[in-house]
């Protein structure tokens, strides 16, 4: 039987600052939308995750930090005790399968509907620029809302909305957190200037406007310690809408990486090119020079096979490689990809909503 192990060091044992990996592959967050009305993570969560522990490290998918911060129906969150009790079955579960596993905290900004927000109050936004795109509802598709622009005096409650979530997440078991800071919700709508036309101190400059991400970084740190934060980044993903990305994405997005280098975070990950879609990269900007500013480990992910992983990381681009859809339909894709199993794929349909079909269904192979 083949054994790819004998040509990369994919399936070798990394440390991502303070969370040790048993191999170099990870489980990229991937949105399910199994959660209820509630947010809770259920049995079934507890059951995927477990199946696909053989990961050397599952980001789990996009949790909401607050009712506020929530913009697709069935997604969890991790705001309420009966959230966090939901995710520690999750979490027990993927430890006893050998497993680590970080909580994605999320707040999608504009990109929600007013039926999704407490009281059906608008979403919240750096700036009354509204998205173009649906979300998911329990109606259905619908048009997201336009949004309002957050005052400058309620920035330190949705700051603290973020520690609450940090704090939570640890009460959950979790290994770690990712702030998601990318796919041009909240922390992405900060910095980039087609969606932050603010005058306070988080808009403006390129200063001001990636002020947001790293204060929020800054604050989840005490609860974690740095060497178990992480942060995933997407300079080059257009929102749904195919809103521009910012009009500066080398200069904007390298001042953001330099100032975190001054936090010594287990790791920075990216979505090379636009999220789910192509690798490709816009003229003029280059994506391995801007990760190069980053001083610590560095996650690759979007549309990698093993090919692309074993040339990225024998080219020192890439100190792991995140697999997202393959991790669908392949709970044991570690193994797949080790000793080359044919890769099931999972239909589109099985992606979001619905219980176990399509979600643990899915056979750990037998070769
Ligand atoms: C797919 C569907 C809904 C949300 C992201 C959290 O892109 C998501 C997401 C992905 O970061």
């Amino acid at each position: 039987m083949t054994d790819n192990s004998i040509c990369t060091d994919l399936f070798s044992p990394v440390s991502l600052g303070d969370i040790n990996l048993a191999n170099r592959i990870v489980m990229a967050p991937l949105t399910r939308s199994r959660a209820g009305d509630d947010g809770v993570p259920t049995e079934l969560h507890a059951t995927y995750y477990a199946q696909r522990a053989t990961a050397g490290l599952i980001i789990a998918e996009a949790t909401n930090i607050s009712p506020q911060g929530r913009g697709y129906a069935l997604t969890p969150g991790i705001w309420s005790d009966e959230q966090v009790a939901g995710w520690k079955k999750a979490t027990d579960a993927v430890h006893a399968a050998g497993g680590k596993i970080v909580s994605q905290l999320w707040h999608v900004g504009r990109f929600s509907h007013v039926d999704l927000q407490p009281d059906g109050q608008a979403p919240v936004a750096p700036s009354a620029v509204k998205a173009e795109g649906q979300t998911y509802t329990n109606d259905g598709m619908v048009d997201v809302s336009m949004p309002r622009a957050l005052e400058t005096d309620e920035i330190p409650g949705l700051i603290a909305d973020y520690v609450r979530a940090a704090d939570n997440a640890k009460r959950a078991g979790f290994d770690g957190i990712e702030v998601h800071s990318a796919n041009s919700y909240l922390l992405d709508q900060f910095i980039r200037d087609s969606t932050n036309k603010r005058t306070d101190r988080y808009g403006g400059s390129i200063e001001n406007r990636t002020r947001l991400t790293q204060e929020v970084v800054e604050a989840v740190l005490p609860a974690w310690g740095a060497g178990r934060v992480g942060i995933r980044l997407s300079p080059t993903t257009p929102d749904a809408g195919n809103t521009p990305m910012d009009s500066d994405v080398m200069a904007t997005y390298g001042h953001l990486i330099r100032s975190l280098n001054r936090f010594n975070l287990a790791y920075l990950h990216f979505v090379e090119g636009a999220t789910g879609g192509t690798r490709e990269i816009p003229a003029g900007i280059d994506l391995d020079a801007l990760r190069a500013q980053f001083e610590g480990p560095y996650i690759g992910n979007n549309g990698y096979d093993l090919d692309l992983a074993i040339d990225r990381r024998r080219a020192g681009k890439v100190d792991a490689v995140a697999f997202g859809r393959p991790f669908i339909a392949n709970p044991d894709l570690v193994a797949r990809l080790q000793y080359d199993v044919a890769l099931a794929q999972a239909p589109r349909d099985a992606y979001y909503g619905g219980g176990a079909k399509g979600y643990i269904d899915w056979p750990i192979s037998a070769s």
